[in-house]
């Protein structure tokens, strides 16, 4: 049995959408960040950088932070969501784009655009600028793919699973998915999934899920 330790964030949805899609029983523990409730003893003891989301897998007694090695830990562990070859790695290399690129700048346009208008228009425009790029460079890598690893139908993997809940928050980074036709095909395609709509939701309801206009 695993434990989720987790919020109504990207970071956190990435993992409840793996989850979901693996089908293997789990449970949530909902940590919210909003009551500073990741600086909690016990919850650094697994997620010593006090952040959501964590994991303990009580079958091997292994907790994990950070969602890239979380991920990837349940894709080897399952088996699934996986791709083997030469295509692993195109798969590692996309997921570490989201982990070092996409979240960590569109996580700054949230903070500054979303949260905080006005007090820095360096800053909102370095983000969003940056934002800009970034959908522009996963539009490219969609072209003539319906996932990012593989070609034409390809494979849907923890990299897709990594990405699509920060494409999800698309209107608070001033972003229309029209502009990017490829990633809003493939943002629709992956929100048609059952479990994503579940993942979505997890640990609890807190808006519909924007269905990419
Ligand atoms: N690189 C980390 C990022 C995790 C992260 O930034 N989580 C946010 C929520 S999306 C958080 O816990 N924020 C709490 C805080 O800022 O104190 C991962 O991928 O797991």
């Amino acid at each position: 049995m695993i434990d989720l330790y987790s919020w109504t964030t990207p970071n956190g949805r990435k993992v409840s959408i793996l989850l979901e899609e693996l089908g293997v029983p789990y449970t949530v523990k909902p940590i919210d960040i909003s009551k500073d409730e990741q600086f909690a003893p016990e919850f650094l003891k697994i997620a010593p950088n006090n952040r959501i989301p964590a994991i303990v897998d009580h079958d091997t007694g292994i907790h994990l932070m950070e969602t890239g090695a979380i991920m990837m830990y349940l894709a080897q562990k399952y088996d699934r969501f996986q791709v083997a070859g030469d295509e692993y790695w195109r798969m590692v290399e996309w997921l570490m784009w989201q982990m070092g690129g996409l979240g960590p700048m569109l996580g700054q346009v949230h903070h500054f655009v979303k949260y905080n208008a006005g007090k820095s228009p360096y800053a909102e425009e370095r983000y969003s600028k940056e934002a800009q790029r970034l959908y522009k460079v996963l539009n490219t890598r969609l072209e003539g793919r319906d996932y990012v690893v593989g070609e034409g139908k390809g494979s849907y993997t923890i990299a897709d699973m990594a990405i699509w809940p920060w494409i999800s928050r698309y209107d608070w980074q001033g972003i229309d998915l029209a502009d990017f036709a490829n990633i809003r095909d493939w943002y629709k395609r992956i929100l048609e999934r059952p479990a994503v709509q579940r993942g979505y939701h997890v640990p609890k309801y807190v808006q519909d899920i924007p269905q990419g206009s």
